[in-house]
């Protein structure tokens, strides 16, 4: 049946007499029946990707597209005066991560879907996810974020799990994501609640009884992004995730007709950061319970599980008192100890610094996924490179057989056939479709001397700003001509917001001296901070406060706006990223992992003003140092420095008045009268006095490659010729490729159709 009849038959309805909501629920039912139809059977070996956050963004428009339904919809839809993004509306976004490493396990799950790979994703079905972000008095405000309102994309399974943690008996019970593959195959993303999650014991704003467990251990997710945390609840969340999920797998390859001990052969488990990383003693447990040996349990667990790190931030390197474990899950300290005595006896010459359990009583939980796993992966080149040289280099020493590099990825799918579909288009024009099933984008290089294939490029970026000023962005009443200058991520103090603020102070100055940009320049911001995260939240004060400042200078404002966008999250980014020029990844070198942001930028047509961290080194090998703004420290100096203590942000404040100057512009009487003093001296005496990610240290030259970047912004052409030669070589960064590997190298699983 035709797409219309089938929608009119749901509606009831023609379509242009429906309204948005039920469009929206008509076409939702669609998605589900057509994936209904694409069963898939367990082979031999199984996938289990562990997250405790998968960040999907809406579903609706990323399952017509993979269903090859969405341009037969859009058109259908226009034709009866309706618009599918405005459908899309009704949908609220699913917000069960934090930020990269939760946006990875879904590009991930999209990946090995369409790869018609044997793998799903286990995870948590937070009630409220993370916290929806609103702007005070310039600062933000947590509120919960009620985003499973019916209907909704879950299906019941009437899967249930008994977990017992501390002395509570508690109910896991399962609700399943479809994950549509593009072009044919469906996985499925297991979502475990709490059977007695209770809403009502949510007040004021974000909080809760933290102790009430059993009413509130599904509730949020908790929202950190790697800095101090420690708490008794985040264990009981993960254990109660393991648990599930531990039980689910061991069911799973009992109804195959496998014995426990064949766990290894028939599984594998990808443990994504160390916050599932309870699996490991969990299923030791489980086994020797179900008769096997502790020795051969032990083994056999070691040779199913693989770790990936996504961080060297040492505050975010989980350990937990063993006292806390001793209540959450007393069951598995005895085999934690054995764990941690066996290491002790096998690598006595080391000691104290690859113990799992530490003098201090922490049980360091990536220390156990290293020890008794069978791979370790860094996701990107240079990070794994630190992993392996510094941060866990004794680890390297014992084991370089599991280390390996994984270099992250993004979807093409959500992040550039759904969310620039111009972009799209045109590049099937110049080289065909069959990029949208290999990710193959280099033959767009034979256009980089044709002028009129520039121009046309340009007109689309021109198109993506104009319909981002007219619709996400419209209450700012931006400029469409300026220069797009874009900063999305977590708010943290090494992704350096600060540096771009002082940028903004900076230029702001040079304005009020007279020295006008050729170009007006639109910075645009989009971040969350943990709540408890202090010298974030100011930074975002500060940001707001430049904003207001600017908004309200007539002189300045023609040239120069800065945006903070409210409550930055998935579809934020899609909004965001067709419309950036450039793209700032300005963390200090050796500290982002990968950065995944890069990539999406990068893939539509902005160019990257970085420094040479995380996968940013790769994105400039790969477009060669024309094409890209590099600025700063190499990690290597960063690293030298840390370790000989050689950096004094004083000296560089006191060494040099103009950076003086815009430090001092922090606490001046132009932004005191708008903000909150307190909050700006954080910010001020932070950069004065500690500064411990070296702000001051990049920031002039910071200004002067970003000068470069609007300078070379006017060669229009030339600045074409850049975006073509980026998103030319952005084939690499698709997760299609990263998830090859990881079967190539750590899961050996057989593709759908060749078995
Ligand atoms: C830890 C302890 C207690 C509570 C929370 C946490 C916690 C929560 C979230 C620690 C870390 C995270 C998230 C980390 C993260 O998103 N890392 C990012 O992962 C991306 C995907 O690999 C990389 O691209 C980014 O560079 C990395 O920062």
């Amino acid at each position: 049946m035709k797409l219309e009849a089938k929608l009119t038959a749901l509606l009831g309805t023609p379509v242009a007499e429906a309204d948005d909501g039920a469009i929206y629920r008509a076409l939702m039912q669609l998605c589900a029946e057509q994936l209904e139809g694409r069963e898939e059977k367990r082979p031999g070996r199984k996938l289990y990707y562990l997250s405790a956050e998968f960040l999907t963004g809406k579903l609706l428009s990323n399952n017509l597209l993979n269903l090859g339904l969405r341009e037969e919809a859009e058109q259908l839809l226009q034709q009866a005066g309706k618009s599918l993004s405005a459908i899309e509306e009704a949908e609220p976004e699913p917000s069960l991560g934090n930020g990269g490493l939760g946006r990875l396990a879904a590009c991930f799950l999209d990946s090995i879907a369409t790869l018609g790979l044997p793998g799903d994703g286990v995870g948590l079905c937070y009630h409220c996810g993370l916290f929806r972000q609103e702007f005070r008095d310039e600062k933000q405000c947590e509120v919960p974020d009620f985003w499973r309102q019916k209907p909704d994309w879950l299906h019941e399974t009437g899967v249930r799990f008994p977990v017992k943690a501390g002395e509570f008996e508690l109910e896991a019970e399962m609700f399943d994501l479809d994950v549509s593959g593009y072009g044919g195959g469906r996985r499925a993303l297991h979502l475990f609640d709490l059977k007695t999650a209770d809403e009502s014991i949510i007040r004021d704003g974000i909080g809760f009884d933290k102790e009430d467990i059993a009413r509130n251990l599904t509730l949020f997710l908790y929202p950190d992004d790697s800095d101090e945390a420690g708490r008794k609840l985040r264990v009981y969340q993960q254990y109660f995730l393991v648990s599930a999920a531990a039980q689910l797998i061991l069911k799973e390859l009992k109804e195959a007709g496998f014995p426990p001990a064949s766990l290894a052969e028939h599984t594998v488990i990808q443990i994504n950061d160390t916050h599932p990383s309870l699996i490991i003693p969990e299923l030791i447990d489980r086994l020797v319970k179900e008769g096997v040996a502790l020795g051969d349990a032990i083994e056999i667990v070691t040779n199913t599980c693989a770790y990936t790190n996504h961080t060297i931030l040492a505050e975010a390197l989980e350990k937990w008192p063993v006292d806390t474990l001793e209540e959450v899950v007393p069951h598995l300290m005895p085999i934690i100890r054995e764990l941690d005595a066996r290491v002790k006896a096998a690598a006595p010459e080391l000691g104290s610094k690859v113990a799992i359990i530490d003098e201090q009583n922490l049980v360091h939980m990536a220390r156990m996924d290293i020890h008794y796993g069978f791979s370790v992966n860094g996701v990107a080149a240079l990070h794994t490179e630190i992993l392996k040289e510094t941060e866990l280099h004794d680890f390297y020493t014992l084991y370089p057989e599991k280390f390996n590099n994984k270099t992250n990825g993004i979807t093409f799918r959500r992040w550039l056939m759904a969310c620039n579909p111009a972009l799209s288009s045109w590049i099937d024009g110049k080289i065909g479709r069959e990029w949208r099933k290999d990710g193959r984008l280099e033959k767009l290089l034979d256009f980089v001397k044709d002028e009129k294939a520039l121009d046309e490029l340009l007109a689309i970026k021109e198109g993506a700003k104009r319909e981002v000023c007219e619709g996400f962005l419209q209450k700012y009443a931006l400029d469409k001509d300026s220069v797009f200058d874009i900063q999305i991520k977590r708010m943290h103090q090494y992704k350096r917001q600060q540096m771009n603020a002082l940028w903004v102070i900076w230029k702001y100055l040079e304005i009020k001296a007279g020295r006008l940009p050729k170009r007006p320049v639109t910075v645009i911001f989009g971040a969350k901070a943990a709540p408890a995260y202090t010298l974030a939240k100011d930074t975002i004060h500060l940001i707001l406060c430049l904003q207001k400042l600017i908004d309200a200078d007539p002189e300045v404002r023609p040239y120069l706006r800065v945006v903070m966008v409210e409550n930055y999250n998935v579809s934020a980014a899609e909004a965001l990223i067709p419309a950036c020029d450039i793209s700032e990844q300005i963390s200090l070198a050796s500290k982002e992992a990968s950065g995944t942001g890069n990539m999406k930028m990068m893939l539509n047509g902005a160019v990257t003003l970085g420094t040479l961290d995380g996968a940013n080194v790769e994105i400039a090998e790969l477009v060669g140092e024309e094409n890209i703004f590099l600025f700063g420290r190499k990690s290597g100096e960063v690293i030298d420095l840390y370790q000989k203590s050689g950096y004094r942000s004083a000296d560089y404040y006191d060494g040099d008045p103009e950076i003086e100057k815009l430090v001092d512009f922090v606490i001046s009487k132009q932004l005191i009268r708008i903000g909150d003093p307190e909050n700006l001296c954080r910010v001020y005496k932070d950069l004065v006095c500690k500064d411990w990610f070296m702000t001051l240290l990049d920031l002039k030259e910071y200004i002067a490659a970003k000068e470069r970047a609007l300078e070379s912004f006017e060669d229009r052409r030339g600045w074409a010729k850049k975006m073509l030669i980026n998103i030319a070589r952005a084939g690499f960064f698709s997760s299609d490729r990263t998830i090859f590997q990881y079967n190539a190298d750590i899961w050996h699983l057989t593709p759908k159709g060749e078995e």
